[in-house]
């Protein structure tokens, strides 16, 4: 009875059934694991916010390479970039919600953790949308070196963020995530959380950073700053976020104004992990 000419619903005419895809179902899979006792301040949710970083932070606006889609960091060679250290937990740990709903991508579910995280711990809803797509090998790893390296200067994070396309003011804002989580020896080989508060999303990072005194740490590390209970710690690139003149403002607008901050750290997380995707025309945030 079908005939060229008339509309056919899609499942006759491909004979496949529909999975509805429930992204709210894959972000409360996420609520549900991050929250855990025995691992690090009691949360996944500092891992997962620099897995999302990690898969997003490669893009290059010059030639559009790089960025969360392809999830292109399950493979060689850049699962082994020491930048990538430890991230190897949170992909593990993800793995259980990617075989209940196998129909998301994983650079879908990577950067929906992130957002799931931030939100968990009290931070800013992110805008998110499904559409990246999971590239199949290591051919299509971005080249190395395109994430931040802790030991430099303002420059240095000038290039990294531009590259992506962030000004001043966003880099500062997304650095506030250092709010979350620690630095572990055995992945990057620095130590400590920033703040007292590491599974809470807030404006303490910029606090610490302007009010009390950073001093380097006397060991046989790399150099890295403490506060004077020694418990708290800032890196080199942190530090520069007050000693360069256009960032400090940056810092001294969210110390003060925390609704500021969460308003441009979504902004700008949620641009992070766009980078490079192609959504196709009509996806709407979940
Ligand atoms: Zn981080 N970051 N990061 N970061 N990061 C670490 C940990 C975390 C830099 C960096 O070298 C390091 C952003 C920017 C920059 C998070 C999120 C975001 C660690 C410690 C280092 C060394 C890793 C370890 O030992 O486990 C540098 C140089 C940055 C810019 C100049 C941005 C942007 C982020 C998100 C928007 C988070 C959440 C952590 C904590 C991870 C954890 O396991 O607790």
């Amino acid at each position: 009875l079908f005939n060229s000419e008339m509309p056919q619903p899609a499942a006759l005419a491909t004979g496949q059934t529909t999975v509805k895809k429930d992204y709210g179902a894959v972000k409360k899979a996420i609520e549900d694991i991050l929250d855990v006792e025995g691992y690090d301040d009691g949360s996944y949710g500092p891992l997962l916010v620099r897995l999302a970083w990690h898969a997003s932070g490669t893009f290059d606006k010059a030639d559009g390479t790089g960025g969360s889609n392809g999830a292109t960091m399950r493979f060689e060679p850049e699962c082994s970039w020491g930048s990538n250290a430890g991230l190897d937990k949170a992909r593990s740990i993800l793995e259980p919600i990617k075989a209940k709903f196998p129909w998301i991508s994983y650079a879908d579910l990577w950067t929906l953790s992130g957002v799931v995280a931030v939100e968990g711990m009290g931070g800013p809803t992110i805008p998110w949308r499904p559409g990246r797509v999971d590239k199949p090998s290591g051919v299509h790893c971005p080249a190395g070196g395109r994430l931040p390296d802790a030991s430099k200067g303002a420059q240095h994070i000038r290039e990294v963020f531009s590259r992506m396309g962030f000004n001043d003011q966003e880099m500062v804002a997304l650095s506030g995530a250092h709010t979350l989580g620690r630095c572990h020896t055995d992945r990057s080989g620095y130590v400590n959380p920033w703040t007292n508060a590491p599974t809470t999303f807030s404006n303490l990072y910029f606090q610490d950073l302007l009010n009390k005194k950073w001093t380097p740490k006397k060991w046989d590390g790399p150099l890295q700053y403490e506060d004077n209970t020694k418990t708290l710690m800032m890196l080199p690139t942190d530090m520069e976020l007050i000693k360069d003149k256009k960032f400090r403002k940056y810092v001294e607008l969210y110390a003060k104004n925390e609704e500021q901050f969460f308003s441009d750290f979504a902004s700008a997380f949620s641009r992070l992990l766009e980078l490079g995707v192609q959504f196709p025309a009509a996806t709407v945030a979940v």
